[in-house]
């Protein structure tokens, strides 16, 4: 069985009408969904605030490569286009951790990086991870809810819920 942690954004176009199509992609995996959070946008990029939202998901399979996939799939089908590396976009899917069997997967192939190489700054990520998931840990760095403690959360603001 695995696990994964997936962080899901959108500001372009009907941000939530995006998250909640992805959302319903993942179907049958998902085990629990955030509140979405209206969030300033973060890499220095001027653009829009983003809507975002934490989903866990599990399968029946071992391979943490089939989460990256159906993140691939998600942001296909709403039509995102890679333009500026941190730069606006219809859907951002990341995977944020996996666990296989109960273990972390630890990777650094390029592809796909786990942990999410910039998870531990992202109060994006954070907040919602930790709204469904307050005990969580990030592996390498700490308890999610201890990290979030060291980031600016002002801007951060619970805006509603996919149905
Ligand atoms: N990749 C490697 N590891 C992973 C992983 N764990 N999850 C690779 C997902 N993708 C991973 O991503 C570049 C490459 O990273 C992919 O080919 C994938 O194989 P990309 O999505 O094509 O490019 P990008 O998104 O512009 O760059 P990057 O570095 O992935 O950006 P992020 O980390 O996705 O950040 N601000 C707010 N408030 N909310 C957001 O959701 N999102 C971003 C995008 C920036 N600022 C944001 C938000
Ligand atoms: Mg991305």
């Amino acid at each position: 069985m695995s696990r994964a942690v997936l962080s899901l954004g959108s500001n372009v176009g009907d941000r939530t009408a995006h998250l909640q199509t992805a959302v319903n992609s993942l179907g049958r995996t998902v085990r629990a969904v955030s509140s979405i959070y209206r969030t300033p946008p973060w890499g220095g990029v001027p653009q829009p605030d983003y809507y975002n939202l934490v989903v866990i998901a599990e399968d029946d399979g071992n391979d943490a490569h089939a989460w990256w996939e159906r993140c691939q799939a998600l942001e296909q089908e709403a039509g995102r286009e890679r333009t500026i590396r941190w730069g606006p976009r219809t859907l951002d899917a990341d995977v944020i951790v996996v666990e296989v069997h109960g273990h972390a997967v630890i990777s650094d192939e390029p592809e796909l990086t786990l942990p999410h190489p910039r998870a531990a700054q992202r109060a994006f990520v954070l907040r919602p991870w930790a709204e469904i998931d307050p005990t969580a840990e990030l592996p390498g760095a700490g308890a999610i809810a201890d990290l979030l403690d060291r980031l600016d959360t002002s801007g951060i603001v619970r805006v509603g819920h996919v149905r």
